[in-house]
This record gives C-alpha cells, structure tokens and sequence, in this order.
C-alpha cells in the first residue's frame, strides 16, 4: 500500500496495483492487530481499507453485503440466530437486521479500531448499529466458534478479510470445524470466499476443507467493483439445506430494498464458468 496524497493504490502481491484517487484521507491508524485506513475517494466514496486491501467503500458496497447476506438468509429454514463473524465496517449486521425474522444477531469483530472507524466515518455502512437485536462482542471469532457455550445459530455469516493477519485462522479446516459446532442442524454456513481468478489457491482450498462437514457446498460469484478483477465469490454450505430453493417471504421482503440481490441474481449466481467448476473437488 501506498498513500502517495492523490492515490491510494493497493498492490496485490507485486502483480497488480489497484488504485483510487483520494480526495481526503480521514483515519489512519495502527491497531494492536492492523493497519486500518479510512479515506475519501471521488470514485467510490469513503472507503475502508486494512494493511493496505481495499475491504469497502460507500458506492460498492452492497455488491459484497447483500450477495453474502441474502443468498444464505433467503433460503435458511430459520433465521432466528445469526452469527456474523468479523463485518467490522457493519454492513453484513445492517443486511442480516434487515431481515424482520433475525430475532438476534451476535457479531464477534476481532478489531474494536475497525469498529470505532466505521462507526464514526463510515455510518452510511454501518446503519444498523443501534438495532437492538444486535449483540456486538470485540473478540475472538475463531475462539467463539471453537469454545463458546452458545445456544446452536440458525446462520453462520464470515466476513473476514484477505487470508493474512488475523484472517489467516478463518481459512482452514479448524475453524470450519468450530462451525460446524456451532451450527444448528438445518443452519447455513455462508463465508466470503475470494476471487476465484486471483487467489485461486484460496479458493480452491476451501471448496476442498468444506465437504468434511458439509453436505452442501455450493459456490456462487458477483462482482465487487473495488477488488481486484472485481469477480468475486462467495460460498454457501449447510449439511440440509439447498441454496437454489428460495423462501418467496423472505426475498418479498427485502428485494425491493437492494441494489443488487434479487431473484434472478440469486439463481444466476450458482451458475459457474468452466475455469471455476475445474476447481472444485472431484472435478
Ligand atoms: N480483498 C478484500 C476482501 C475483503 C473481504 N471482506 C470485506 C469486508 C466488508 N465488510
């Protein structure tokens, strides 16, 4: 990463620079876990970015929010419990609350700076914190799932950064099993899952880790505009639960209120390219 004043240029493992243009940088600081950085951009608005990777911005965030969200809350047979884990910018918790049947959404974010920041300079994101259904702990996400005495979640939400720093523990076989302890039995498991083009090990990986515990692990793909190659995908898991049967209640409900979800999306999202469906396990 680099602030040079006018750019603020993400550099993806010396292979691609991605850039926006700066029009005012309004938070920069070292938590004891990352670089969190908030600035204004012409492109997309304000932006958030950790150790350097653009995480979100005002003008493209609910291209990541709402397919992460919605995919899994539309078609859980029950979305009375939801665990999000990390969404420290608060647009996964103001999706999720967006859903009148979530009676308790408990978000465990490792980072109280990321928190503090978005709360203060990102509140268009973060709508929702007020809801009293939300139920914030500043933690351990990986140890939540691994050791807390919780009542079983209907939803288990990961959104989680890049697999570097604190990140790096919400990609393997561990904290999957953690879920799967934490799940209820019909629960959905839905987890930001990288893009398939550029971090291809990641993704791979992963769609081979979820099986063990799974029975259903379907991958399904958006864009988001300010990552990189801006295809991205997503990954939808549940040991009953089939992703393509959609609750009509449910999407009534919130549809109108999206800018990129909808019904048609929802479907077209499974549908994978050849270069993707060679990835995954058995193929
Ligand atoms: N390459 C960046 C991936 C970031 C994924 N998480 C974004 C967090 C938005 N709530």
């Amino acid at each position: 990463m680099a602030d040079s004043g006018r750019w603020y240029d993400e550099v993806f493992e010396d292979r691609i620079r991605l850039g926006l243009k700066v029009k005012e940088m309004l938070f920069s600081e070292r938590s004891d876990f990352q670089q969190v950085d908030v600035f204004d951009t012409d492109a997309f608005g304000r932006t958030l970015a950790i150790d350097g990777i653009l995480q979100t911005s005002e003008g493209d965030e609910r291209f990541y929010h709402e397919m992460l969200v919605h995919v899994a809350l539309c078609t859980a047979p029950s979305i009375r419990r939801v665990l999000v884990i990390g969404g420290g910018d608060g647009g996964t918790a103001r999706e999720v609350l967006r859903h009148p049947e979530v009676e308790h959404c408990k978000m465990v974010e490792i980072d109280r700076v990321v928190v503090e920041a978005a709360k203060k300079f990102l509140p268009a994101i973060g709508s929702a914190w007020d809801d009293p259904r939300l139920d914030l702990t500043i933690g351990d996400g990986i140890a939540h799932v691994k050791e807390a005495e919780v009542e079983p979640y209907d939803v288990v939400i990961l959104d989680g950064s890049d697999p570097v720093g604190p990140s790096e523990g919400l990609f393997n076989r561990d904290f999957y099993a953690g879920v799967d302890r934490v799940l209820a039995a019909d629960g959905v498991f839905a987890l930001q899952s990288e893009s398939p083009v550029l971090m291809s090990p990641v993704f791979r990986a992963l769609q081979a880790a979820l099986p063990e515990f799974f029975a259903t692990v379907r991958p399904y793909l958006g864009w988001v505009p300010i990552y990189g190659t801006a295809m991205w995908s997503w990954t939808f898991a549940s040991r009953t639960v089939d992703p393509t049967v959609i609750i009509d209640s449910r999407i009534d409900a919130i549809e109108a209120g999206c800018d990129v979800y909808n019904r048609a999306i929802h479907e077209a999202a499974f549908a994978l390219p050849g270069f993707v469906q060679r990835m995954l396990p058995g193929a």
